[in-house]
C-alpha cells in the first residue's frame, strides 16, 4: 500500500478484516517491520484516539514515532499559493511539507474540513498536498471528508459484534452545539456500503450527505422508523453538506438525542460512536453506560485499524 485515504485503498475487504484479527492477537509479530523507520504524525486538529492509537500502533511495528501538533510550536503555516505572505504566517506549506517527508519514512495527517470552501474541503486540497509534495506514503488521520482509519476500526468492532451475517446497521445524526464535519458518517457510509450490510441513514431534512457517500443507503427521514430492528445504532453530528448551507448548523432537536426510548424500537442493538461524544446531546447517559454500549471497544480498536494500514505501507516501502 502507498497511500490510505478511504475505504478504495484496502483492496480486499475480507483480507483486511483477517489482517485485523491476526494483529489483534499477536501485536508484536511484527517488530522487526519497522525498525530503525520513523513515523511522523502531523495534528493540524485536536486528537485523543488518533494521536494515542496511531502512537501505539507504531511502536507495536517496531517503529520510532514523532507527533507533530502544527498549531502549537510549529509556524503557522500559509496554504494558499501566490499570496504575498505579509501577514501573521511565516511558513508556507509548500516548503513545510518536503521538509517534514525529509524527517520520516511515513506521514499520518489530520486536517479536518475547515468550511471556508466547500470545493477545498472537497477536494481535500490538504491532505493531497501532502501525497504530492512530501515525497512519503501518506496516511488519512480524518481529513476533510473522511476518517478512514475510524471506519475501519468501526467495521472491525461492527464484525465482531455482529449475531447475524448481514446486520442492520443504521447511522444516525445527533444534535451538536458545534459545527462539525462531514468525515466520520461520510466515511462510515462508504465502509458500510463496501461491506454490504443492510444500511440505513437516518437524519433531519437540510442533512442530506454527498450521494457519492449515500451509495447504496437507505435515507429515513422517520427516525423511529430507521431504528425498528436495528442491530446497530451509529450517532454522530455532522453540519449540512448541502448548498446553500455547507457548514451551517440548520437543528438543535434533542428529539433525535439517542435515547434508552428508541432504543428499546431497536433489535436490543449495539450503540456505537466515534468519540468524543457529548452527553446528553449525542447520548443519553444511560445509553452510553448501558450494557449495548460498544464505545470503549470501538476505540480500543482504533489500535488495530493502525496497525493494520501501517503494515501494509512498511511492506511496501
Ligand atoms: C470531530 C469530527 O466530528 O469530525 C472528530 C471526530 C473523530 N469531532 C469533534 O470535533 C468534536
Ligand atoms: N475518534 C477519534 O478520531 O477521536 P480523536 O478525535 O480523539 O482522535
Amino acid at each position: 500500500m502507498r497511500n490510505f485515504t478511504s475505504v478504495h485503498d484496502i483492496g480486499d475487504m475480507n483480507l483486511a478484516l483477517q489482517n485485523a484479527k491476526f494483529v489483534k492477537e499477536h501485536p508484536y509479530a511484527d517488530q522487526e517491520l519497522g525498525k530503525n523507520k520513523t513515523l511522523l504524525l502531523i495534528f493540524f486538529n485536536s486528537s485523543l484516539r488518533t494521536r494515542l492509537s496511531t502512537q501505539k500502533a507504531g511502536l507495536n511495528l517496531g517503529m520510532n514515532v514523532i507527533v507533530l501538533d502544527i498549531n502549537q510550536g510549529a509556524w503557522k503555516l500559509e496554504t494558499e499559493r501566490g499570496v504575498i505572505m505579509d501577514g501573521d504566517k511565516p511558513e508556507h506549506i509548500l516548503e513545510a511539507i518536503p521538509v517534514m517527508g525529509s524527517y520520516c519514512d511515513i506521514i499520518g495527517v489530520r486536517s479536518f474540513a475547515q468550511f471556508a470552501n466547500k470545493a477545498d474541503d472537497y477536494n481535500e486540497v490538504i491532505l493531497n498536498q501532502f501525497i504530492q509534495y512530501s515525497g512519503r506514503p501518506v496516511f488519512s488521520m480524518e481529513a476533510a471528508t473522511r476518517h478512514p482509519l475510524q471506519s475501519f476500526a468501526d467495521l472491525i468492532t461492527i464484525e465482531e459484534y455482529k449475531k447475524t451475517e448481514r446486520p442492520k446497521v443504521v447511522l444516525t445524526w445527533a444534535p451538536h452545539p458545534k459545527a462539525l464535519p462531514q468525515a466520520v458518517p461520510n466515511s462510515f457510509a462508504e465502509w458500510m456500503n463496501a461491506a454490504d450490510y443492510e444500511f440505513v441513514i437516518t437524519h433531519p431534512e437540510g442533512y442530506e450527505l454527498d450521494e457519492k457517500f449515500v451509495g447504496n443507503a437507505v435515507v429515513e427521514y422517520d427516525k423511529e422508523k430507521a431504528y425498528r430492528g436495528a442491530d446497530f445504532i451509529y450517532a454522530k453530528n455532522w453540519a449540512a453538506y448541502q448548498d446553500p448551507n455547507y457548514g451551517k448548523i440548520l437543528s438543535t432537536d434533542r428529539s433525535w438525542t439517542v435515547d434508552s426510548d428508541k432504543m428499546a424500537l431497536t433489535n436490543n442493538a449495539y450503540f456505537m460512536h466515534c468519540l468524543p461524544v457529548r452527553r446528553n446531546m449525542i447520548v443519553s447517559d444511560e445509553v452510553i453506560e448501558g450494557p449495548q454500549s460498544i464505545v470503549i471497544p470501538e476505540a480500543a480498536n482504533r489500535v488495530v485499524s493502525a496497525q493494520v494500514i501501517l503494515k501494509e505501507i512498511l511492506k511496501d516501502l
